[in-house]
């Protein structure tokens, strides 16, 4: 078994700084959240971005700005959210990959997302597969659903393998509407996956995250953590900030005798552009 890749999502789209004053959303605070979380175990950064009003953004402006800002300070592998927040139109998602980013998240397929519908449909989902392919930019498909397994398979299917050859999945567990957040429904995926996949992670929404943790290492997953998913360290304390989450899977993964993969680790198993 091999080490543990640990991705960090700071910020996502759906929390309200005003309620979370720690959640970073300028680009110096992203840019000491990715050192702080490196510097931690993490060696790769899902991003979304806000604007001067911390509202959710898929500016090209903000996306490439903080893209660089990222590759100057860290060795992080830089993901980009093609999910933006559930309001966001499907063309501006596509315009994404103008950022130039090393991966893109790639969800396989619309969902229920608590009280509101997050969209992708198959006409979307396959735009994008193909756009990842010609720009060089390594999806990582999100999987919210046993269902979504098989449309991933389609896209595989249909358009043959990503940019280098490996297929990277992260099963989302937790969200009001997707699959559960348990040990159970993170299997029963898993099991699910096509043998082009060549590596997958896990995500435990809420209070799914420690378990959901668990359960990916023992089963040779990998993780992600970070505020999008997650803002509460204990049942009764709020996280100080992403780094304290990233420090956490670090450890788990170190006491299941599968450390943090290092950034260029990651690169490899990831196979990203050089
Ligand atoms: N914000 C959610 C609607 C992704 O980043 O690709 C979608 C999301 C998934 O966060
Ligand atoms: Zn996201």
């Amino acid at each position: 078994m091999t080490g543990t890749l640990i991705t960090v999502a700071p910020t996502g789209a759906e929390l309200d700084k005003a309620d979370h004053p720690q959640l970073p959303t300028t680009l110096d605070e992203l840019v000491a959240t990715a050192v702080d979380c490196e510097a931690a175990g993490a060696s790769l950064i899902h991003l979304h971005l806000r604007d001067t009003e911390h509202r959710p953004t898929l500016d090209g402006g903000y996306l490439r700005a903080a893209v660089e800002a990222v590759r100057e300070t860290t060795d992080l592998v830089v993901q980009l959210s093609t999910g933006g927040s559930v309001h966001d139109p499907l063309s501006q998602r596509l315009t994404v990959l103008d950022a130039d980013p090393d991966s893109c998240s790639l969800t396989c397929g619309t969902t229920n997302f608590g009280d509101d519908v997050f969209l992708n449909p198959w006409g979307f989902m396959s735009d994008l597969y193909v756009l990842a392919q010609e720009r060089e930019v390594v999806p990582e498909f999100e999987i919210f659903d046993l269902g979504h397994v098989w449309s991933m398979r389609r896209l595989l299917d249909r358009h043959g393998l990503p940019f280098g050859g490996r297929v990277h999945v992260d099963l989302v567990t937790g969200v009001p509407g997707g699959m559960p957040g348990t040990p159970q429904a993170v299997m029963a995926a898993v099991q699910a996956l096509p043998p082009e996949v060549t590596s997958w992670s896990a995500t435990g929404i809420g209070r799914a995250h420690l378990p959901v943790l668990a359960t990916a290492l023992a089963a040779g997953g990998h993780l992600r953590v970070g505020m999008e998913d997650n803002v509460m360290y204990a049942k009764d304390r709020e996280v100080s900030g992403n780094a304290e989450l990233v420090a956490r899977a670090a450890t788990f993964a170190e006491l299941m005798q599968r450390p943090p993969l290092s950034c260029e680790e990651t690169r490899a198993l990831l196979a990203v552009k050089d």
